[in-house]
């Protein structure tokens, strides 16, 4: 990458940033996740841990705020917005009451992806499913498994790598919350999934990944051997291509194979335009060991122009080759 010298401008080592979003959600007590991180690498406990069948009905509290920047976010407790915001995980089966507060002087709401919801939970201001400032609504959010209609066609379930976001700010579109942050992850799996260790958020968002412009994109930290699962989500005006260094996945709904026979297409790079989303687990480091290993938009101007971060996988002595903890310099 001895053509990218933009990197020179990017932060040195003491901002360690996992998502903030992804990655406190992912370890905080009110997270709805199914996969809680495991002692060791799955490779190394030589067995997957998978998603229990669903059908519980689950509460959450969620937060929209203004950020001491300007931005916005969704957080889980007063005070702890992030960009993007927490993660949520279901099975499908499972029902989640969302008791939202808009703690901000606009209207703000909570739209999602992929899943079933009555239009009183569609989160816009069209059908006045959006919340004025300081008000409070409860958004509920059904899933299923699949299953066959009686006309013997196939319903699809809800598993699949899903998103949230704000439908009212700045329009009814709600394009103003979106370029400020008002965004974040739904995961639904079926039961049998296999769940990863760690799970990191990465969304495009116009120019910026996680709403961090140019040359400032989140690192994210895993060890040789982790099950890490990515979801990958784009918002903004433009369309974008989202590549991996030395790992690979399945294009399809887990990102993983099902067997030798699998057709599958298997990729490092995939487009993706504003509001698609989608994910894969890779095995940290798998055939190709540690290192920092970039992430990044395909688009060459947009690559240039800063989209691009680091997935960096250490050995188990935690040390990670090739990566230079002062600005990124051009062997990188
Ligand atoms: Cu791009």
């Amino acid at each position: 990458m001895s053509d990218a010298p933009a990197f020179t401008s990017r932060r040195g080592l003491s901002r360690r940033l996992f998502t903030g979003g992804a990655a406190a959600a992912a370890v905080g007590p009110l997270a709805l996740t199914t996969s809680a991180a495991a002692k060791a690498p799955a490779a190394q406990r030589g067995a997957v841990r998978t998603a229990t069948a669903g059908g519980t009905v689950r509460h959450l509290k969620l937060y929209a705020e203004k950020l001491p920047d300007g931005q916005m976010g969704y957080g889980l407790e007063k005070g702890k917005a992030s960009i993007p915001g927490p993660l949520i995980e279901l099975t499908e089966g499972d029902t989640l009451h969302i008791e939202f507060e808009n703690t901000m002087d606009v209207t703000a709401s909570l739209h999602v992806h992929g899943l079933d919801y009555d239009v009183a939970s569609d989160g816009t201001e069209l059908n006045r499913s959006a919340v004025e400032p300081g008000g409070t609504r409860t958004y509920t959010w059904r899933t299923h498994a699949p299953g066959k209609r009686a006309d013997g066609t196939w319903r699809p379930g809800s598993a699949g790598y899903w998103h949230y976001h704000d439908h009212a700010v700045g329009t009814p579109h709600g394009t103003g919350g979106l370029r400020k942050g008002l965004y974040g992850p739904v995961v639904v799996r079926r039961a049998g999934d296999i769940l990863p260790d760690k799970q990191f958020t990465i969304v495009f968002n116009d120019m910026t990944i996680n709403n961090k412009a140019g040359h400032d994109a989140p690192e994210f930290r895993a060890t040789v051997g982790d099950r890490v699962e990515i979801i990958m989500i784009t918002h903004g005006e433009y369309y974008h291509t989202f590549h991996m260094h030395g790992h690979r996945w399945a294009d399809n709904r887990t990102g993983l194979l099902e067997g030798p026979d699998d057709v599958s297409r298997v990729i490092d790079n995939k487009i993706t335009g504003p509001a698609d989303s989608f994910g894969f687990q890779v095995i940290a480091g798998e055939n190709v060991g540690a290192g920092a290993w970039m992430y990044h938009c395909h688009v060459q101007s947009h690559s240039d122009m800063g989209m691009a971060g680091l997935f960096l996988v250490a050995k188990s002595d935690g040390t990670i080759p090739g990566y230079d903890p002062h600005p990124m310099s051009a062997h990188h």
